[in-house]
């Protein structure tokens, strides 16, 4: 038995099947090997969403049972495996993303706890997991399949047999936090196991566990809503400054927005009210883009990845300014969007009257170039930056920082620098102009140079008006504030 999505085409020739191996390379004293008769690829196998992710393959001839070689036990249709329930996967798969088990590429186990398919589809994006799918992993990541064990056996052991639960099918990278591995769930294919083998057939094994599935009343946290409409600037979970270059947990950088042109990320951008995204105008090759052709991701970390507490907007209008030089973009938003703990709106000092002056800490927030993160769960990272001296290039219309690597993936990005506590964005991230060789220094255009656009579109939408002036009151004025009113209140009740 196998995964479906192994085989290309249902031909068994060059394939062959190797029994009582334990390294692909050196000395196998165990071995066995047939070629394979027949490839009996599952009808309703759909490569696109990975349902129905089985094949069964018929060996030239049977095998002799030894110490070595033996059938494992299948789960029976009706098996119950709760949320938690002890498991363990084989295979000669990479030990890591993008590393190949090393030589001499012995068997490796791993064990990993089921996680019931109600907390799994919350976790790889609600709909992804299906009845006919189970799931395996640890949500602290670092165990799991990967790439290469794909169609091997996970197991549970139920007294002194072991039954096979699962088949390893898919995962969004391997070991990520969060992110558990996906099976085909064996109990669903007894009835078609059974119809395509006559004599010989493998031991269906009822597998149950005992006790009520903690999955059974599992709800996908929902993101906490925050009614903190006047509020920007706020990370609101995970709050810290920032590292070099690290990737960051979810929820850090909340108004981070990934804007994907036909279905595909092509910039980054940022949420400055509860219906507009400001972005770089590098992103659109036309001064009046197709709006409809945009899509807008919030409350996201992977490019691909955790949808947990993601949401996509479609875009209604598109609006470039038309200065000389580097221009910006407005993306208004089809709906609004309810603020909570994963999306919320940075400030902007469009008047330009907050200074960041040289050493001032700044970062840069942006996917990297989905290139170079192989097309599956590129993840938002931060640049450690700081105010730097433009040098003789200065002038009142830029902020130069000292160089960061900044990638294709991340033009349209924030460029935020902390005012008392709130960030606030400076300018937007621009690759070739940035690129500019000025020594050590990336310069930026910044936002207040588009003051007056920013007001002309904004005005449009009421309800942004009070977030782009809106900075929280200091909080040593709230604390002044509060203890006025604490002293004339004791004083009155005397
Ligand atoms: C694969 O490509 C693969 N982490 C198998 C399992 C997993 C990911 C990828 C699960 O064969």
């Amino acid at each position: 038995m196998s995964a479906a999505h192994c085989f290309f085409r249902s031909s068994p020739s060059g394939w062959t099947v190797s029994l009582g191996l334990q390294s692909l390379q050196g000395a196998n004293p165990n071995k066995v090997s047939r070629n394979v008769a027949k490839i009996i690829l599952h009808p309703n196998y759909d490569s696109m969403t990975n349902n129905n992710d089985i094949a069964l393959l018929r060996l030239s001839s049977p095998v002799r049972f030894t110490d070595y070689i033996r059938p494992v036990c299948l789960a029976a249709s009706g098996s119950v495996f709760n949320n938690g329930t002890d498991s363990w996967v084989t295979g000669w798969g990479a030990v890591k993303e993008g590393v190949a088990l090393p030589f001499p590429q012995t068997l490796q186990e791993v064990e990993v706890p089921v996680v019931g398919n109600r907390q799994c589809n919350c976790l790889n994006g609600v709909g992804t997991v299906t009845d006919n799918m189970i799931c395996a992993g640890v949500l602290a990541g670092g165990k799991d399949s990967c790439q290469g064990d794909s169609g091997g056996p996970m197991v549970s052991k139920q007294g002194s047999v072991w039954v096979q639960s699962g088949i390893v099918s898919f995962g969004f990278g391997c070991a990520q936090p969060n992110l558990p591995g996906v099976y085909s769930r064996v109990s669903r294919y007894q009835f078609w196991i059974k119809s395509r083998i006559r004599s010989n057939r493998p031991g269906f094994v009822r597998f149950i566990s005992s006790g009520l599935d903690p999955d059974s009343s599992y709800t996908c946290p929902g993101p906490l809503t925050r009614p903190s409409m006047s509020v920007c600037g706020n990370t609101l979970v995970n709050s810290h400054t920032g590292g070099d270059k690290s990737t960051v947990p979810e929820g850090t950088w909340p108004w981070m927005v990934s804007l994907h042109q036909n279905g595909v990320h092509k910039c980054g951008g940022s949420l400055i009210s509860d219906n507009v995204i400001l972005t770089t105008a590098q992103c659109f090759s036309t001064t009046s883009p197709n709006a409809s052709e945009w899509n807008v991701f919030l409350g996201l970390r992977l490019v691909n990845g955790s949808k947990e507490f993601e949401t996509s907007l479609g875009v209604l209008n598109i609006t470039v300014s038309k200065m000389t030089g580097s221009n910006i973009a407005l993306l208004e938003l089809f709906e609004s969007v309810s603020f909570n703990n994963y999306i919320q709106p940075v400030c902007l000092d469009i008047s330009d009257s907050r200074s960041f002056p040289i050493g001032s800490q700044c970062l840069v927030t942006g996917w990297e170039n989905k290139n170079n993160s192989r097309g599956k769960g590129a993840v938002l990272q931060n640049m450690k930056t700081q105010v730097a001296s433009c040098g003789n290039l200065s002038d009142s219309d830029q902020i130069c920082t000292h160089t960061m690597d900044l990638q294709e993936g991340g033009q349209g990005s924030p460029l935020l620098c902390k005012s008392e506590s709130s960030w606030f964005q400076v300018a937007v991230v621009t690759v070739c102009e940035s690129r500019l060789s000025h020594g050590d220094v990336d310069v930026f255009t910044k936002i207040s140079r588009f003051g007056s656009f920013l007001k002309e579109i904004i005005d449009e939408t009421p309800s942004a008006a009070t977030l782009l002036t809106g900075s929280s009151p200091d909080f040593s004025v709230s604390l002044l504030i509060f203890f006025a009113v604490l002293i004339i209140s004791l004083f009155l009740l005397s």
